[in-house]
């Protein structure tokens, strides 16, 4: 008796562990608010009926008939009645909240309710998650009972077809990705400086024109001196096409919010119409990127033009939404434009950022006259805010709160968490982006509910949306690489509840998910897998060294010798220091198989490696991850730029002063610096390196007074004849003010500093 009770008693327990483990693994994403697993499943097959217990669901039901056909080679009935034994069946159901389903799979049916079209196809796509990632005629699903509804209305992802263009057939896959997460906003950003990309009947050099580029920069926009390619380059949709998109969005139940960009980044349509700006051009579509000053004039004759492209563009968009950009547009031409000056006077209009609002605002009525709504980057703020406006808030989280306070829905894209033309990983061997760093788990930490806003304040927030920005995006390819999987996670904050988020839960789920994203073919990217180190002072002995990786399961396994890791290579399993120079390799595995990218790592060891170091001035809070032991850590800071391991100064420079520990026969000195001008960074004006036994007495053994960085090196070194001393000063000062003509002049300019080693 009491054995039997035990067997029982352990096979519960071990059943309640095979539940939990499954619940965790059933790669579903965005998480569903409610799931339960039960035993067995179902088996879709060749004789598998599928049901539309409603008319109105037949539509979203034939999709799902079209996905299996398309990706497992089987075409099944799908047909208009109540539900059959062993049939999969969906329905509309009016009690339900709109975006609501439930999917109820057990080993007799498989069954989809819905609140409205949008709640049928969200279950159709949970379950095209549950379907094997791999081709085969017995689809064998497993048993859950889901009731799920969205936390967000405004779930959206963002593309740039200016900068690069992508086809219909791309836009349309991209479109696809959305769908398999149940994102139902597509953000279109047709026009910038770069290209314009939508017919408009009315202006036929918008197309012809404005549409291509003589050029292209190679490289990144920070490189001097710029280069270019002289591809004539481009590409439009026609309005067809347009319909057509919009067509395959609908079916998918995404609106496409098209984004026509005013007043500023309008250069490739004042290459056409150049009448519609400030000053007489000519204008040529822009072959760089950044931001250009010619920007549209306000003038009649550019509202007559404006209102006519929106006339047609709010025909070819059902979506109640047009985006009218609104962003970085410089205001230099206003300035010296004595029709502007005119115009402002007349208007009672105290600045240029009160011009841009008259802009804004006078664009705002006439799309209300044409029944839409407006929505712009948060710059339509400044100056006033247009009634009614939508704010997409991306210079991070305080427009998003000021327009909510000011009671105007809101999205929330700000770039620490929604840009995903970032890095997403600090490989040497990631391909080319704009900037930035933006891993996955940072995407998931994403909180677009800020929380100094009041309950009622936070009901204006809409939701969220990735943006794809593409000046270094050249094709699909990288497109899929730089999106998958952060839409993913950008789609479990949208849709989520708060509460139910968990990185870890994430990661195990997409790292199952992603056979099915291998199975479609699509680049994703592997950096969620990515080993990371943090190093600590160890005394005398150099430092410790720490492998950290945000993917919850699996081994760290490395070599120190040069060699890559292999699953026979030692288990990382705790911190350990280590006292001279050393090349460490790193990967994670999960069982035999290495998950993500090799990561190495050199850590450098001088006298000055790990010693105590005073800072007589604090870096800028924002470019001070570590502190002064940034400079000692044996870590250079990593290129390129992304604000890890670099201290950055702005109001005062580096005074840095290192304890040897004890006296040391030294002759040289290196500080690392950057340059970057487009980012304000400068190499410091001057670097000076004193000396002292007893840290009061200090000497200079050497001072430069320019800096000139290679391109193939970083580094300002100071040698000197060798000196017994126990105490090092480097001294290097900022720059000063930007000179005009680069970009933040007449700002301060910055220094960014990182390791000192001294020998
Ligand atoms: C800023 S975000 C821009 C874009 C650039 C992007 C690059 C915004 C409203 N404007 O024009 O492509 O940065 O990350």
């Amino acid at each position: 008796m009491k054995k039997i009770f035990f067997t029982i008693a352990l096979s519960l327990v071990v059943t309640t562990l095979v539940m939990a483990q499954k619940q965790i693994n059933l790669p579903l994403i965005p998480l569903p608010q409610k799931l339960e697993i039960g035993q067995g499943g179902f088996e879709i097959n060749e004789s598998t009926v599928l049901y539309s217990e409603s008319e109105d669901a037949i539509n979203d039901l034939n999709f799902l008939q079209a996905y299996i056909t398309d990706h497992y080679g089987i075409t099944l009935k799908s047909t208009i009645g109540a539900k059959q034994k062993k049939s999969v069946s969906v329905k509309r159901n009016a009690t339900m909240k709109p975006d609501a389903y439930t999917l109820r799979i057990d080993s007799m049916s498989v069954r989809i309710e819905g609140g409205s079209g949008a709640g049928v196809f969200y279950g159709i796509q949970t379950l095209i998650q549950l379907l094997p990632a791999g081709k085969t005629t017995k689809l064998h699903v497993a048993s859950v009972n889901i009731e799920d509804e969205p936390r967000f209305s405004w779930r959206g992802m963002h593309l740039d077809v200016s900068r690069h263009f992508f086809t219909v057939k791309e836009v349309k896959k991209y479109l696809d990705y959305l769908a398999m997460y149940k994102l139902n906003t597509f953000h279109w950003h047709l026009t910038d400086d770069q290209g314009w990309r939508i017919e408009i009947k009315k202006y036929p050099k918008l197309t012809s024109i404005s549409a291509y580029r003589k050029g292209t920069l190679i490289g990144h926009y920070s490189e001097t001196p710029e280069r270019y390619d002289t591809i004539q380059y481009g590409g439009f949709y026609t309005q067809d096409e347009i319909r057509d998109v919009v067509a395959y969005a609908s079916a998918r139940h995404i609106t496409v919010v098209p984004e026509i960009e005013m007043p500023g980044h309008a250069l490739a349509a004042l290459a056409a119409y150049p009448m519609l700006a400030c000053t007489s051009g000519p204008f040529e579509v822009g072959r760089s990127w950044g931001v250009f000053k010619d920007v549209f004039c306000p003038l009649d004759v550019t509202f007559n033009f404006l209102e006519d492209v929106l006339t047609e563009v709010t025909d070819l968009f059902p979506g109640k939404y047009i985006h009218i950009g609104g962003d970085e547009c410089p205001k230099d031409r206003w300035k010296e434009s004595p029709f502007c000056q005119e115009l402002m006077k007349r208007n009672g209009l105290k600045d240029e950022h009160e011009l841009q609002s008259y802009f804004v605002q006078r664009i705002g009525k006439f799309l209300q006259t044409k029944n839409k709504k407006m929505i712009g980057w948060d710059e339509i703020l400044e100056g006033g805010i247009a009634e009614d406006a939508t704010i997409m808030s991306w210079r991070g989280y305080s427009g998003g709160v000021q327009a909510a306070k000011l009671k105007h829905d809101v999205v929330m894209t700000p770039t620490a968490y929604c840009y995903f033309d970032y890095y997403q990983s600090t490989s040497p061997s990631e391909p080319l982006a704009i900037g930035g760093y933006l891993p996955l788990s940072m995407v998931y930490k994403f909180e677009p509910v800020a929380d100094v806003l009041s309950a009622d304040e936070a009901k204006y927030i809409l939701g969220t949306q990735g943006n794809l920005w593409t000046e270094y995006i050249g094709d699909f390819k990288k497109v899929e690489y730089m999106t998958m999987p952060r839409m993913a996670a950008l789609a479990e904050v949208a849709w989520t509840a708060k509460e139910r988020k968990d990185y870890s839960s994430f990661a195990s789920r997409l790292s199952s998910h992603t056979k099915l994203l291998s199975f479609l073919n699509i680049n994703y990217s592997k950096a969620f897998y990515d080993i990371s180190t943090r190093v600590t002072p160890n005394g005398d002995r150099g430092i410790n060294v720490e492998l950290l990786c945000a993917y919850p399961n699996g081994q760290i396994r490395y070599t120190t010798n040069m060699t890559e890791p292999n699953s026979s290579s030692p288990i990382y399993d705790k911190k350990f220091s280590y006292d001279q120079s050393m090349m460490l390799k790193a990967a994670l595995f999960e069982g035999p198989q290495m998950k993500g990218n090799v990561f190495s790592q050199r850590y450098l060891v001088n006298y000055a490696t790990g010693k105590e170091i005073v800072l007589q001035d604090q870096p800028d809070p924002e470019y001070n991850k570590g502190g002064g032991f940034t400079l000692v850590n044996g870590i250079l800071g990593n290129l390129p730029w992304n604000g890890n391991d670099w201290l950055g100064f702005q109001k005062t420079g580096l005074n840095a002063t290192i304890d040897l520990g004890m006296a040391r026969g030294i002759s040289q000195v290196t500080l690392d610096v950057l340059s970057d001008s487009v980012s304000w960074i400068y190499p410091p004006s001057s670097m000076e390196v004193l000396v002292s036994e007893n840290n009061i007495d200090f000497t200079s053994v050497g001072k430069l007074d320019s800096i000139a960085i290679r391109k193939s090196g970083r580094q300002a070194t100071i040698k000197f004849s060798k000196k017994e001393v126990r105490f090092v000063k480097v001294i290097a000062t900022t720059a000063g003010k930007i000179q005009a003509g680069a970009p933040g002049a007449g700002n301060d300019s910055w220094i960014m500093v990182d390791e000192i080693s001294v020998n």
